[in-house]
């Protein structure tokens, strides 16, 4: 976990990827501490140096060698280097390549002052049509009923259930203002913009106590920010699949009403 991280007491971590982010945050704080030390010393010295009583007449000519200038130039190629070499490619490996199959776990959040919806695919995964016409009190998403692959589509309002060790991939966008679904524990967050949608994926490797761990909304939306919380359930496959089951309404009844967490 690490000395720093446990001192800023660092929040839970529940997710694969997240170790790697704890490890740069404990990483970029010891260089801090490093440059911090450094600097001090160096700012210590330099008053003592050149203090006023060693240096009775003022140099005008000041430094006439070129090893700043070189040291400057070796600080550009290392940061370039670690830029392109390694920070770009991490990135795209984030960003691109979005875990696919069968396995993988799709969700829909959809953000709103101050709430936020979690659409799931239902069994057949795939969602059904959404249209921001149909949203209502009862159809918090805007799902197309229509829609043959709506009809086992299901809305879990500001409770995310995803199961243990599987790759989640959700698909994030807002019916009103730029939120942000920052889901701690798992180490990711991005903002929820109306008309875009945007993509995060994470696999939980750690259980949810039976409260679950706290949804909160990254950005300050409006007065209700402070209470646009939702629920993070991670739990075992099977009772990930036994709630999917039970909320996944059949075909032939009327798909998505909302169900209402118990958090509300
Ligand atoms: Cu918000």
């Amino acid at each position: 976990m690490g000395i720093i991280n446990q001192l800023i007491g660092i929040p839970e971590l529940a997710s694969e990827h997240g170790e790697l982010v704890d490890l740069m945050l404990e990483v970029v704080h010891w260089f801090m501490l490093l440059l911090f030390v450094g600097w001090s010393i160096f700012f210590f010295y330099v008053l003592i140096r050149y203090h006023r009583s060693n240096n009775k007449v003022a140099n005008y000519e000041g430094v006439t060698g070129h090893a700043s200038t070189h040291l400057e130039i070796g600080v550009v190629i290392v940061e370039a280097i670690l830029l392109l070499g390694f920070a770009f490619p991490l990135w795209a490996q984030r960003v691109d390549q979005v875990p696919v199959g069968d396995d993988v776990v799709k969700v829909r959040a959809v953000g709103e002052k101050f709430a936020w919806s979690f659409h799931y695919p239902g069994p057949d995964g795939v969602f059904g049509l959404v249209d921001h016409h149909l949203i209502s009190g009862t159809n918090p998403v805007g799902l197309d009923k229509e829609d043959p692959n709506a009809a086992d589509d299901f809305i879990a309002r500001n409770e995310l259930v995803l199961p243990l060790g599987k790759k989640v991939v959700i698909s994030i966008t807002s019916k009103d203002v730029i939120h942000n679904l920052a889901l701690v524990p798992m180490r990711i967050s991005h903002d929820a913009t109306p008309g875009v949608t945007t993509t995060i994926w994470f696999k939980p490797t750690k259980m949810s106590s039976p409260e679950g761990w706290d949804i909160i909304c990254g950005q300050l939306c409006g007065p209700g920010h402070a209470l646009m919380k939702a629920k993070l359930h991670v739990r075992t496959p099977d009772a990930y699949a036994e709630w999917f089951k039970e909320n996944s309404p059949t075909p032939a009844a009327p798909a998505a009403e909302a169900t209402e967490s118990a958090a509300q």
